[in-house]
């Protein structure tokens, strides 16, 4: 088979799987992950203008402005030029999406959907050290000892916007800001949805449509 460089977006509210499935892919098939939530947190941590300018938004669970984002992430896509990608998270919005076809235009699209109720109950159930950034859930991957992490000892937070009321008005607005995101690839015919209540569950479908594009690199795996 003809190698293709391919050039994929994974879309889905707050708590959906992006990382999780964005990690399976990477390593399944040998693609780079960008995920625009992980170059903001690396921002704030750099602490220059860019940190300054998305903190009050990140620490919120908002979105932050188009113009910031973008020039985070087109910086990054521009040293990738010519290179397979997989971005996690982005574009968010339909500026994002323009600002993303002016670079290029997306090969294939997977959109994560999963019912309200089991958003809430994943986000509510998230716990992080905040010093690091490493995110605990409650079910799915819980720390070795309740309410503390697991390299430092230090204890767990939630964050403010991962309680069950400011949960609700994230998810709400996510959906608003994604629709006309999702009319524009489906429009184009490279979008393709998955629905489930798991991600383990979902992950067999997105591998194989991964399969009909590219060769894997490794064969799946089980976890
Ligand atoms: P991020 O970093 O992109 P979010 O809030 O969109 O953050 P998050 O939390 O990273 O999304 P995810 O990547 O969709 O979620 O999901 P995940 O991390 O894989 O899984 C979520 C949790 O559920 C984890 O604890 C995981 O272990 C668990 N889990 C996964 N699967 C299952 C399952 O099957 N069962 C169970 N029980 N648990 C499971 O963005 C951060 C912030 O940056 C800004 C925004 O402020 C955003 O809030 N930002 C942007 N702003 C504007 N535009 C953009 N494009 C932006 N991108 C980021
Ligand atoms: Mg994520």
């Amino acid at each position: 088979m003809a190698s293709k460089v391919l050039r994929a977006v994974v879309l889905g509210p707050p708590g959906s799987g992006k990382g999780t499935v964005c990690e399976r892919i990477a390593r399944s098939f040998g693609l780079q992950r960008l995920s625009s939530g992980r170059f903001l947190r690396e921002s704030l941590r750099a602490g220059g203008e860019v940190g300054v300018l998305a903190k009050q938004y990140v620490e919120r669970g908002l979105l932050v402005p188009d113009h910031v984002i973008t020039r985070i992430v087109t910086a990054e896509l521009e040293k990738r030029q010519g290179e397979p990608w997989l971005l996690d998270g982005f574009p968010r919005t339909l500026g994002q999406a323009e600002a993303l076809d002016r670079i290029c235009e997306p090969d294939l699209v997977i959109s994560l959907h999963v019912p309200f109720e089991t958003l809430k109950d994943r986000l509510s159930a998230r716990w992080v050290h905040p010093a690091s950034g490493r995110v605990y859930n409650r079910d799915f991957n819980p720390p070795h000892v309740h309410g503390v992490d697991d390299l430092t000892g230090e204890p767990l937070v939630q964050r403010e916007d991962d309680k069950p009321e400011a949960v609700a008005a994230r998810l709400r607005k996510y959906k608003e800001a994604a629709k006309p995101v999702m009319e524009l690839y489906r429009s184009r015919g490279v979008l393709h949805s998955f629905s489930g209540t798991e991600t383990n569950k979902i992950w067999p479908y997105v591998y194989a449509l991964l399969c009909s594009k590219i060769p894997p690199v490794h064969a799946e795996e089980e976890d």
